[in-house]
């Protein structure tokens, strides 16, 4: 088995945290920055490794000979002794502790060190009890959040990130593909919808021969358990805990297959309400005119004319949750969405001048390389400290950088010098306004004090906004899919005070952020308040996630003209403030 880079990022960053939480200074830094450089990497470890050993392994940036030496023993023998040892030396289960939001690995060592909690079901029991809100800085706030975390923890359960889900279903479409009985295969389901989370990966396939795909489809070697095996559907469940149906229909169904697969099914129950009321009837199998006893196929090969004989226009998968999209295919009067390709420039970019894995060069060529024609440089500032957030003095150095570097491109490409500067708590800023005057771009952003009440949470950001110089509030409402709720925050309060303050709403495509979401980008769009879709890309090969913002940014009706980013530059810099 080969092992991914995901796993190898896990022990690293794992590594790091025992380190942390044995107070050991420094090497718990590069153990992180190692580990995020492995888990931006476009190519497989493993494979780096086998073509130019440990030489090649200390060229990925972060990697030196020990922490090299440590990955060459993993991909060798599974397993890193130096790692068993740290997690003997403090026996919790980090992996699962580390999924509450705000517990870092030194409250993880005092809460193991105290009341020997080891697991998820230690802490909740602790927290249950009251004992927690007793050790020193915890207190009944801290032990209130903890269980917090854990009932979110447990209620996100189940659902899978479509982003990080999106390579196991490319590779199970391709190994489907490849058999000569798949005349045709597609995606459906909320997979297909671009849901942000998705319950499960439903597929659909055109075949004659149903059974050697069947056979094949039970038996790749990533499915663990196989909970229905048929002519026309199976179902199994994949090591990496997602299920799968699949589903084997004929040609001349397949339109009205994909259909009813793609959902959602309040879609699905509202077209067919349409459809009884022309008279005919609607299911998986097709479109038909019911008539004295019999029936006649009248469409189903494909969605678009299933659409066109319900005197619909064709609806995009993206829109299909019932919330006002079949009134207006009826009426021709659907909008036209935002196309994926169309995002010209990415105004979130972090890079190693604070908790990114790249230089500035670097980052720019991989942007260049994916055809876009400018990045913003946002990294973070001083207070969050963790990142090694910019100061005054060190943005000032790297704006001089970013002069020199787009003198060198002589125009080919732009390089915007901004900031993703952190708002306080009181909705100041952590740089002072002459310094972001200095600045192209300006995105602010919430990363401290998420519990506040709702009426100062909006406050504080509403204030941020009213900064003349704050151009965009990135990931807004500061959620984490599976890891932490959104901040207390009135929305439409927030978009009317974008809209008066004329500051932009980023839709961060960074796929556990997804922020904002679908239904708060449909407000934004109808108040008229103009959105951007970032990556917050941390490595080059995260500029990959912008397909998920637009497929975000398409779910919330968005058009091209919302998304100032799918604009030549200097249209997009003259609608800044
Ligand atoms: P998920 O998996 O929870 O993210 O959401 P979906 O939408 O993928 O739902 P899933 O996998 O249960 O079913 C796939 C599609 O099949 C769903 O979008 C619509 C259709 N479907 C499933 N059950 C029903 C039903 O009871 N009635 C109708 N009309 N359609 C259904
Ligand atoms: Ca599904
Ligand atoms: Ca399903
Ligand atoms: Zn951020």
């Amino acid at each position: 088995m080969p092992i991914s880079n995901q796993k190898i990022a896990q022990v690293l960053y794992e590594i790091g945290e025992y380190l942390d939480m044995q107070k050991v200074s420094f090497k718990p830094r590069a153990y992180e920055k190692a580990a995020q450089a492995v888990e931006g990497l476009a190519g497989s470890v493993e494979e780096i490794y086998r073509e130019g050993g440990i030489k090649a392994l200390k060229d990925i940036p972060g990697v030196g000979e020990s922490i090299a030496e440590k990955i060459e023993e993993l991909i060798k023998t599974g397993k890193v002794k130096y790692y068993e040892g740290l997690k003997k030396k403090t026996p919790v289960n980090l992996g699962e502790l580390r999924g509450i939001e705000g517990l870092g690995p030194k409250s993880i060592q005092k809460l193991y060190e105290e009341l020997g909690i080891r697991s998820l079901a230690d802490l909740e029991r602790a927290a249950q009890r009251g004992k927690i809100a007793g050790l020193s800085g915890f207190g009944k706030k801290t032990e209130a959040n903890i269980l917090k975390g854990i009932e979110f923890l447990k209620g996100s359960s189940g659902r899978a990130i479509l982003g990080f889900a999106m390579p196991q279903i490319n590779s199970i479409e391709e190994q489907l593909k490849k058999l000569k009985e798949v005349e045709k295969l597609t995606v459906a389901g909320s997979a297909r919808r671009k849901k942000e989370t998705i319950g499960d990966i439903d597929i659909l396939v055109v075949s004659t021969k149903p059974e050697p795909i069947m056979d094949y489809f039970t038996s790749m070697a990533q499915v663990v358990r196989v909970y229905a095996k048929g002519r026309t559907k199976s179902s199994v469940r994949t090591r990496m805990g997602l299920d799968v149906d699949l589903r084997i229909v004929p040609k001349e169904s397949y339109g009205a297959a994909l259909n009813y697969f793609t959902g959602s099914k309040d879609h699905n129950v509202a077209l067919r309400q349409v459809a009884i009321k022309k008279g005919y009837k609607l299911n998986e199998y097709g479109l038909f005119k019911v008539g004295r006893g019999k029936e006649k196929m009248v469409a189903g090969a494909t969605e678009e004319e299933v659409y066109a004989a319900l005197g619909l226009d064709y609806i995009e998968p993206e829109l299909r949750e019932h919330t006002g999209e079949i009134e207006l295919a009826a009426k021709h009067a659907l909008p036209k969405l935002i196309g994926y390709g169309e995002i010209l420039g990415d105004l979130q970019v972090q890079t190693d001048w604070t908790d990114g894995s790249a230089s500035i060069e670097k980052m720019v060529e991989e942007a260049r390389r994916r055809k876009l024609q400018y990045i913003a440089i946002t990294d973070h500032t001083k207070r969050l400290a963790m990142t090694g957030g910019l100061d005054e003095k060190r943005i000032l150095k790297q704006m001089a950088e970013i002069d020199h570097l787009n003198k060198k491109l002589g125009g080919s490409f732009k390089i915007l010098k901004g900031t993703e500067c952190d708002i306080l708590k009181d909705g100041t800023l952590d740089l002072p306004d002459e310094v972001l005057a200095k600045l192209d771009f300006v995105g602010a952003s919430v990363h401290s004090f998420f519990h506040l009440p709702r009426a100062e949470q909006t406050e504080r950001v509403k204030r941020a906004m009213r900064n003349p110089h704050v151009d965009m509030i990135f990931h807004p409402t500061g959620r984490i899919l599976k890891r932490r709720e959104a901040c207390d925050l009135d929305l439409d309060e927030v978009v009317k005070a974008a809209k008066a303050t004329k500051t932009l709403l980023e839709i961060d495509a960074y796929p556990d952020r997804s922020d904002l979401k679908d239904e708060y980008i449909r407000k934004a769009v109808e108040a008229g308040v103009k959105l951007a879709v970032d990556s917050d890309a941390h490595a080059p090969s995260h500029y990959e996630f912008i397909d998920y913002g637009v497929a975000q940014a398409r779910r919330g009706w968005a058009k091209r003209k919302d998304i100032v980013n799918s604009w030549p530059v200097e249209k997009m810099l003259a609608m800044l403030k």
